[in-house]
């Protein structure tokens, strides 16, 4: 429950936008409750109303209202973002415009490979109406059973398939927007190829919901691959994960889908709070890969493949020890230590999150530079490193020492980040790597983004905004400082 009472909504202002669309409309303080807090708890917000349309020209006729009344509108599609990005500042003022109901699935197109869905589609939804038509949709993020795909494509999410498959952005082929002012585009236009100007539909992606309101998209399906296998490996150090990514890249090519690195701090994590969760190994490691391989021959040869990738890593002395799953069971559970990461973080108490990508041969180097730094300044304070090595993206969160995990040294944690953002993202720099990788800035990280982006960029950032949404009323105070 929110610690703070939400203010009574001018009743004026509620009746005037219930009449101006006809989807669910929703005011009562404990049922707003859900839709302004993040999925972290770590921003607490306030909204005039939740408005949730059922339609694209209810959609519109919100952001209609909203822009004749100058009132803040911040979209939101399953809240799971990790940077505050969807959540409403604590004035009261804003509607958070949910695009929950607007969920269909409006055209499959097996030949064009493409399929085109509503915004509020959820990722899983998606993900299986793609699988029942005999394609793959290959966007997968831990969240996938409540995200949705106008939060995807706001965020330009990433996941576990990005070394094969590319980000949200590159999986998008068209866009429906409602303009800031209220006005439809469709660009569901579904090619491959077209350079007819400003690509319009890349501004949109990665935006957070600061230049307009995405209703729908069209979307690449893939072939779905005839077998996904999935194995573990320990290793020493980064650098070991790395030299063995080298390997299975050279060994498997594109069948390379995910290749994930989790520190022994994660396993203790989700062993504690996931007790059915297993490790498919006797020992432990100070880190662990997860690989996996889609194979267009089957699971016979893509087992193979394995084994002798792990064999010739073992006697490199590159990996410890191994386990290839051999049955769906086995790789769910290898699954389930690597996704469970975030939660289990989450349940130990406020963690402080950074989201870094650098180069993917510099990540060894940054990792031990960076826990050097961080150790010699925060003695005992624990790292919870995990992530998509393939992609040079690492989860290089921390939590507080065992001894000062309790509710009642949360404060005292939390006021460290200003100093432990300092030392990571100035190391991320040094490293030419970047602050936000995959969660994007929201209100978390658009100060220190600001800090780091030169004048130029920050100047052409805000006339992007001027030009597109000149009253400002698009998700106020997210991704750019107030000017
Ligand atoms: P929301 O949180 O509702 O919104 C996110 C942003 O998009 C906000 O700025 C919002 O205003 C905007 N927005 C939402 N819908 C629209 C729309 N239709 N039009 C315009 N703007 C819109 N992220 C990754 O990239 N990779 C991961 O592996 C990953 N794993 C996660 C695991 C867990 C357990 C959790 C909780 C989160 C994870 N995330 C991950 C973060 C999150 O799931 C993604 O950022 C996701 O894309 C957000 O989707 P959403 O629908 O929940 O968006
Ligand atoms: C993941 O890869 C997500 O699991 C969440 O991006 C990362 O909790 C996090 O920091
Ligand atoms: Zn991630």
């Amino acid at each position: 429950m929110s610690t703070r009472a939400q203010p009574a909504a001018p009743a004026a202002m509620i009746d005037s936008l219930r009449a101006a669309f006809s989807g669910r409309l929703i005011t009562e303080a404990n049922d707003l409750e859900p839709f302004v807090i993040d999925w972290r708890r770590r921003y607490f917000g306030r909204a005039l109303a939740v408005a949730q349309p059922d339609t694209v020209a209810d959609v519109a006729a919100v952001v209609r209202w909203c822009a004749a009344q100058r009132v803040p509108i911040v979209p939101q599609g399953g809240n799971t973002g990790m940077s505050g990005a969807a959540t409403p500042d604590e004035s009261g003022h804003a509607v958070v415009l949910s695009l929950a109901r607007l969920k269909k699935i409006r055209a499959i197109d097996t030949i064009n490979n493409s399929i085109t869905v509503e915004a509020g589609c959820v990722l899983s939804e998606l993900r299986d109406a793609a699988d029942q038509a005999g394609r793959l949709f290959p966007l997968s993020l831990p969240s996938e059973g409540s995200c949705t795909i106008g939060g995807n494509l706001s965020t330009n999410a990433g996941g576990v398939q990005v070394l094969r498959y590319g980000n949200a952005r590159e999986l998008c082929l068209g866009l429906e927007v409602i303009t800031p002012d209220g006005e439809i585009w469709n660009g569901l236009r579904g090619l491959r190829k077209d350079n007819t100007g400003y690509d319009l539909r890349d501004l949109f992606i990665g935006a957070e919901g600061t230049l307009g309101v995405i209703t729908a998209a069209t979307l690449k399906l893939f072939p779905k691959p005839a077998a996904q296998i999935t194995a573990m490996a320990t290793v020493a150090t980064p650098h070991a994960a790395l030299k063995l990514l080298e390997q299975a890249q050279a060994a498997l090519g594109s069948s390379l889908t995910a290749f994930e690195l989790i520190s022994d701090l994660c396993i203790d994590l989700v062993l504690q709070h996931f007790p059915d969760c297993r490790l498919p190994f006797a020992q432990r490691s100070p880190y662990y890969v997860l690989i996996e391989s889609s194979d267009s021959e089957g699971a016979e040869h893509a087992e193979a493949q394995f084994e002798a990738l792990m064999q010739r890593a073992i006697e490199a002395g590159l990996v410890d020890d191994a386990a290839v799953a051999s049955s769906l069971a086995q790789s769910r559970a290898m699954w389930a230590l690597r996704e469970n990461i975030s939660e289990a973080q989450a349940l130990t108490g406020k963690n402080i999150k950074h989201d870094i990508a650098v180069p993917i041969s510099a990540i060894g180097d940054f990792v031990e530079k960076t826990n050097a730094l961080i150790a010699q300044r925060f003695p005992g304070i624990r790292m919870v490193v995990f992530g998509h090595l393939g992609d040079g993206n690492l989860h290089y969160n921390v939590s507080p020492p065992v001894d000062r995990c309790g509710p009642e040294h949360e404060a005292e944690f939390l006021a460290l980040q200003p100093e432990l953002n300092l030392i990571t993202h100035d190391s991320v720099v040094a490293f030419n790597g970047s602050i936000s990788a995959e969660h994007g800035l929201g209100q978390l990280r658009r100060d220190e983004s600001a800090r780091y982006k030169s004048p130029v960029e920050m100047a052409l950032m805000r006339r992007v905004k001027q030009a597109l949404d000149p009253l400002g009323i698009m998700n106020p105070g997210k991704v750019l400082p107030p000017a």
